[in-house]
């Protein structure tokens, strides 16, 4: 039999690695290399690996569901798209939500912005970045001026030291992890900061342990004691910065000292005062972070304190240095360039600046409503459960909030006051099954279109089968939607290309790319302003994206997380992931491959701590914070910091999120997933 290999991208994380889909008798049966692509080159994690599994799983959605009487029938396209449009033509523009996806291609995303802005005329359009990166875009469009990952995948591999702080890069971008081996085989040194002894940490040269929640705490310290050795980089601080005076006299306050620091934070002295060193006076040192760094209710603070540590080294704009942010998922910096955000439309042209409007107003043909910024999922959440009246209708597509948002008490409670809920997925998730129309989406295998990578590079999906039953793409969904509300002008387009084209048209970062230069395999990474353009990897060699062409330091004092423990709540929990699962579980529990590594949850116990809390490995224990309880068995092990769980947040019969608090940045409106007071009770016997 004949098999056919069709090269594309990977699903599952922002590192957007490539792979081809086998295909047999026009089904998906297998995954094969792709040597070619620069970013992997061949090499695949277990998910990349297995991506294929859930394709054709039994569980897919292949019909359009409305509810009736409390259960779902199967009904028409026809019906649905009816139902849909007598219902949001029902509502006021300001009480209708649309969840855009970070799981979805740019074209698909581009058309939720569109159809969110130029259709229902709803400022409220958000996505998943908000629980991910949302300070990042903050912390670093406020300190560089533009909130991207600095440099390119490969471009760590060259670093001199590689810093990795809050990012668990081996079993969440598995492939950059291979980047951070190849800088050590080079003769580079890796510093790890965690407070788990993670795989990734366990590769380290220097790992230094610490409390969740201290983060600002230990840059000011390690700036500190930069400073007082006269290790700053004086010249790149004269020629590309400003404010450094203002870091200086917070900084160099007391309570940084490193012996002060160390209290706080629980690293040795000696330890902190070995990662400044080497990073100050490395030829080139990178940061590395993720969600460790940015799901706080000082989330842009701590993201700030990365800008100001390498702007301090002059670690930025050249090869093996950079603010690594690691994006999570496969398509969520396209999801944020494409404008599923509250305050702007695609390529971060803000909705409150008229001259945009009036420009998208023109592209789009409509006259766009006065520019006003919308809500944020998180505050979605809140106005629904505890504002009545304010929201009513909902559009999820991609998302899976009913499991991946903080407090899901509260969430439900707010998914419940919803009046008209229409879930767009490929499952029907715990988020679907409270929905009022459910419509099934293809998924990435059975389209085409393009996601942009953590490092800004802009790649191919490529469509290897039909969807099963009747589900269609996204982008087909809301093109026929949009014709359906009476826009049929706006929503021309029979293919993803043609799309793309008008999204090059008014998106200035992508104006230089078309599916014809992004066929080959190294793609293009944005900006990338014209056709002769040849895409920028590395951002800020010269100059920063600030008007002045400066990088801003800002000082920060250190506060302690939304909720410490106390003695009712003794413990701190933070949460985070496995390789092997992703999130909510909807894709990864139904590949076979990967559910039977770790078939559900967790919480991991220090080994000291069980010993006195008097819990065995494998006991289940009841975790309880202020929010609610679950039922979970004990993982005891060395590797976490004494006085502190985690769990991770993959499992919906003992939800992490049932416990986490749901407490904001207060600019990125981001939850602090990453730090919360706990108590561990034994599991009465019956
Ligand atoms: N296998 C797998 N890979 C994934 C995902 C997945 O679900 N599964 N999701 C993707 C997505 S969307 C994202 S955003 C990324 C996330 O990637 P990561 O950020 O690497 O993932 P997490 O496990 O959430 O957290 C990272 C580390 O932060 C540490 N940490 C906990 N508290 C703190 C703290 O207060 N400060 C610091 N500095 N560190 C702390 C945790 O111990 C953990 O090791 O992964 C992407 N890749
Ligand atoms: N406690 C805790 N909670 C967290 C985090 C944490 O570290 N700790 N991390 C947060 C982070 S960083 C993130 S990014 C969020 C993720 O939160 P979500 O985005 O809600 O999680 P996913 O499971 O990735 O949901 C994506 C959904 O898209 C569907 N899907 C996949 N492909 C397609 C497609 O082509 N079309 C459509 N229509 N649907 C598709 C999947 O079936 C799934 O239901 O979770 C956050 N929640
Ligand atoms: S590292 Fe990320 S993109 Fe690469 S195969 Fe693994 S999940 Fe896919
Ligand atoms: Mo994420």
């Amino acid at each position: 039999m004949e098999l056919n290999y069709v090269p594309t991208t990977c699903p599952y994380c922002g590192t957007g690695c490539g792979f081809n889909l086998v295909v047999k008798d026009k089904r998906v049966v297998g995954i094969a290399p792709w040597h070619r692509n620069p970013v992997n080159e061949g090499k695949l994690c277990p998910k990349g690996n297995y991506a294929w599994e859930f394709i054709n799983h039994p569980d897919r959605l292949t019909t359009p569901l409305i509810r009736k009487d409390g259960k779902f029938e199967p009904a028409s396209w026809d019906e649905a798209y009816k139902l849909i449009v007598s219902r949001f033509k029902a509502y006021r523009p300001d009480e209708i939500q649309c969840l855009s996806s970070a799981r979805v291609s740019n074209e698909e995303n581009y058309l939720m912005n569109k159809f969110a802005r130029a259709v229902l005329r709803t400022p409220n359009i958000d996505h998943c970045a908000r629980l991910c990166h949302a300070s990042t875009i903050i912390g670093l469009a406020g300190a560089f001026g533009s909130g991207a990952m600095t440099n390119s995948i490969t471009d760590i591999g060259e670093s001199k030291v590689v810093f990795v702080i809050g990012s668990n890069t081996f079993e969440n971008h598995p492939l950059i992890g291979r980047q951070i081996m190849l800088a050590r085989q080079r003769g580079g040194k890796v510093i790890v900061a965690d407070p788990r002894l993670t795989p990734t940490a366990k590769q380290a040269d220097l790992y230094m342990q610490f409390h969740s929640g201290t983060d600002v705490a230990i840059f000011n310290g390690l700036m500190q004691y930069i400073i007082r050795n006269g290790w700053e980089d004086k010249n790149f601080i004269r020629s590309r910065t400003k404010d450094f005076d203002k870091l200086k006299e917070v900084v160099m306050k007391p309570e940084y000292a490193l012996d002060q620091v160390s209290k706080i934070c629980g690293i040795p002295e000696e330890q902190l005062k070995t990662a400044a060193e080497w990073i100050a006076k490395a030829e080139s040192s990178n940061i590395l972070y993720s969600m460790g760094i940015t799901q706080h209710t000082t989330g842009v603070d701590n993201v700030k304190s990365t800008a100001n540590l390498q702007m301090l080294t002059g670690h930025l704009g050249k090869r093996g240095g950079g603010v690594c942010a690691l994006r999570g998922q496969n398509n969520v910096q396209g999801a944020c360039d494409m404008g599923a955000l509250p305050n702007v439309y695609s390529g971060y042209q803000a909705v409150i600046n008229p001259d945009l409007r009036k420009k998208m107003s023109v592209a789009w043909g409509v006259e766009l409503a006065e520019g006003k910024i919308g809500y944020t999922v998180t505050e979605m959440i809140n106005v629904l459960a505890d504002t009545l009246d304010k929201l009513k209708c909902l559009y999820i597509m991609g998302e899976n909030p009913m499991i991946s948002d903080p407090d899901l008490h509260h969430v439900e409670k707010g998914l419940r006051n919803a009046e008209f809920m229409v879930v767009q997925d490929i499952f029907l998730t715990e988020t679907a099954q409270m929905a009022d129309v459910v419509l099934p989406a293809a998924c990435f295998a059975e389209k085409d279109g393009t996601q942009t990578s953590t490092e800004r590079r802009v790649q191919r999906w490529r469509k290897a089968q039909d969807p099963p039953g009747v589900a269609k793409p996204d982008w087909q969904i809301l093109c026929e939607l949009g014709a359906a509300m009476g826009f049929a002008e706006q929503f021309p387009f029979r293919t993803p290309e043609e799309i793309f084209t008008e999204i090059a048209k008014v998106t200035p970062s992508y104006a230089g790319m078309n599916y014809t230069r992004l066929e080959k395999p190294e793609a293009l990474h944005w900006p990338c302003p014209t056709l002769e353009h040849p895409g920028t990897p590395i951002l800020h060699k010269e100059k920063f994206t600030h008007p002045d062409g400066l990088g801003i330091f800002t000082p920060i004092e250190f506060r302690y997380p939304a909720e410490v423990p106390d003695k009712e709540f003794p413990i701190i929990l933070t949460t985070g992931r496995c390789i092997w699962h992703w999130h909510t579980g909807s894709m990864t529990r139904r590949s076979p491959s990967l559910a039977r590594e770790e078939p559900t949850g967790w919480i991991e116990i220090n080994v000291d701590d069980a010993r006195e809390w008097g819990i065995r490995d494998k006991e289940m224990v009841k975790a309880v914070t202020r929010r609610g309880e679950i039922t979970i068995g004990a993982r005891v092990t060395p590797g976490i910091k004494r006085g502190e769980v985690f769990i991770p947040f993959h499992f919906v019969e003992c939800a992490a999120n049932i416990l986490t608090n749901n407490a904001l940045d207060p600019a990125a409106k981001i939850p602090e997933f990453k730090a919360c007071a706990l108590r561990i009770e034994k599991v009465k016997k019956a």
